[in-house]
């Protein structure tokens, strides 16, 4: 087994088995370009079990989200199919090892874009999201190759209803509730400035490693406050104003 192989391979068993592992770089050396590729393959055991790509998220690219885990770049995963969450559906806790929400924006892709294509051309619709976050390592705790191997953190996600895009996106007030009540507060403008930004980056970081995005593909714009951490029995909501309500319930 090449080295990339086994990284991924102690990834996948860690997410499996919802245990956690030590950080990559505690063993190897590795960098951002390295640590992509433990990605690919590490996406590549999910297909071969047969999940499907349905979209790309990306990561850290709200000043809170990079101030909480310490990482300072714009990073990227990979979404398949077995990540869906039905809006309103459960999750189980004990099936990670500790799980985390956070309030995001989802873009439903109307055609595959290329670098510098315009944003309203190839997104169709919009929707509030929650992203469920399981970091596979130990703490929750991880250099910037750990969490990109790591397919940055990827466990699940919801996606609220989708809705055409509206004029502006820049400004929006995020909401992140746990049992009703409010726990997070932020603005789409967390997100790079503006949300569209994300799609950017998607298309530019995802085309660059060789993915295509799809028409019906979702673009997870990234976490617009900090994530919290997903108790059992806990209901959760994200409200995005303007755009409405994803939610899950956790068992
Ligand atoms: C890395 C994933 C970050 C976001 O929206 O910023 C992310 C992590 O926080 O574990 O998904
Ligand atoms: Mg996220």
């Amino acid at each position: 087994m090449t080295d990339t192989a086994a990284l991924a391979a102690r990834l996948d068993t860690a997410a499996r088995e919802a245990a956690a592992t030590t950080q990559l770089t505690a063993d190897v050396a590795l960098a951002a370009p390295g640590a992509y590729a433990v990605q690919r393959a590490l996406v590549a055991r999910r297909l071969a079990r047969g999940e499907r790509m349905v979209g790309v998220k990306m990561g850290l690219t709200s000043r809170a989200k990079m101030a909480q885990m310490g990482v300072d770049e714009v990073i990227w995963g990979r979404l398949t199919d077995a990540m869906w969450i039905p809006d309103g559906g459960a999750v189980d806790t004990a099936a990670h090892i500790h799980p985390r929400v956070e309030p995001e924006v989802a873009f439903l892709l109307d055609r595959t874009p290329v670098v510098g294509d315009d944003f309203a051309a190839c997104v169709r619709a919009v929707a509030p999201a929650l992203e469920l976050i399981d970091s596979r390592y130990a703490d929750f705790r991880f250099t910037l190759a750990d969490v990109i191997a790591d397919n940055t953190s990827a466990a699940g996600f919801v996606v609220g209803p989708w809705r055409p895009v509206p004029d502006g996106l820049d400004n929006l007030g995020v909401l992140l509730e746990v049992d009703g009540e409010v726990v997070q507060t932020g603005s789409t403008a967390a997100i790079l400035g503006d949300p569209r930004r994300a799609f950017d980056a998607a298309v530019r970081l995802a085309g660059a490693d060789g993915i295509t995005l799809a028409p019906g593909w979702v673009v997870l714009a990234g976490a617009a406050t900090a994530a919290v951490p997903l108790a059992p029995g806990s209901h959760v909501r994200a409200v995005v104003e303007g755009l409405g309500t994803a939610s899950l319930t956790a068992r």
